[in-house]
């Protein structure tokens, strides 16, 4: 199907880019994939939708939100194909009504991390972000809403400059925003009062994986007692992690870095790195500010998940 292509494609591209916009394109992949499905029976929408979400979760390792609410969403589509007397058309439907309504959910899961977010923002503070997540913009524009003052250091973020999306997004919303590119960090951590990022990935140790060059950022935050906060719905957790899988960083095309690269020169482009929970003072989410030990058991619940013994 063409228009789940483009998904994958851009997915990949990173022109849909940040944890939260990946996994809302994942969810409009099996919208349309409902909507536009020829299937005659049950056994073969099924198979359809099962299909369009491993295609998506493939399209980027480091993203267990994605793959936990693609589970979620087939697990309700899975149901409705099992339980519905109606007709396949109406179980169509049915379908789509019910992803539109998750989305709707995860609106409100996120609207409630950016009002904790706001409040734990320092009034008149200095803040530095790393990369472009929405999550974290998001917390900015309440504080900014709720008439907090605040200046907002935003990192370039090499290679794709996902930093200057955040720049443009807080300087078009009026927030006092400065880029700086990522290794003049260390300059504006001795002023700063927080630094908050966003988050790919969350282990069950509470360690954070986020953009690469987050963990050198948390680093010169501790060195400077800055503190330290991660956005992230709970969705962010890979619950494989508790049983020992390591998190996945996602090796990205050398080219990214440097196109026409010298042939005896060695280039690895890791997106993302992880940051140690002894460096994190806090993760803020949709059911509170949490410390990085209890982030795993509140993600567990949230996924209906219990602990196997
Ligand atoms: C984006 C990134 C973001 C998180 C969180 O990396 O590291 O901090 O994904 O974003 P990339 P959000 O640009 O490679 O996708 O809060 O929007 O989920």
């Amino acid at each position: 199907m063409k228009e789940i292509n483009e998904i994958i494609r851009d997915i990949k591209a990173v022109r849909i880019q940040g944890a939260r916009n990946v996994a809302k394109a994942g969810i409009r992949a099996l919208i349309i994939t409902a909507k536009k499905s020829k299937a005659t029976d049950k056994e073969e929408l099924h198979s359809e939708l099962i299909e369009v979400a491993r295609k998506v979760s493939e399209t980027r390792p480091t993203e267990p939100m994605l793959r936990n609410i693609l589970e979620d969403a087939l697990r309700f589509a899975a149901m409705e194909i099992a339980s519905s007397n109606e007709d396949i058309e109406k179980i169509k439907e049915n379908i789509v009504e019910e992803e539109e309504k998750y989305l709707r959910k995860m609106r409100k899961g996120v609207e409630r991390i950016w009002e904790y977010g706001a409040k734990v923002l320092p009034t008149g503070g200095n803040i530095i972000t790393h990369c472009h997540s929405s999550t974290v913009t998001g917390i900015f524009k309440k504080a900014y809403d709720m008439g907090k003052e605040f200046k907002v250091v935003a990192c370039e973020t090499r290679p794709l400059y996902q930093g200057r999306i955040t720049a443009k997004e807080l300087a078009n919303y009026g927030i006092d925003v400065t880029l700086t590119v990522d290794m003049g960090v260390s300059r504006y951590m001795k002023k700063a009062d927080m630094v908050i990022v966003g988050a790919d990935a969350i282990t069950s140790m509470g360690d954070l994986i986020n953009k690469i060059g987050t963990s050198t950022i948390a680093r010169i935050a501790r060195m400077n007692d800055v503190s330290f906060f991660s956005a992230a719905e709970t969705y962010k957790f890979d619950p494989l992690t508790i049983y020992g899988v390591r998190e996945k960083i996602e090796v990205r095309d050398y080219k990214e870095v440097w196109e026409k690269k010298p042939k005896n020169i060695k280039i690895e482009n890791y997106a993302f790195d992880a940051t140690a929970s002894r460096y994190i003072n806090g993760y803020l989410t949709e059911v509170g500010v949490l410390s990085p030990q209890s982030f795993w058991s509140f993600a567990m619940k949230k996924l209906g998940k219990e602990v196997g013994v």
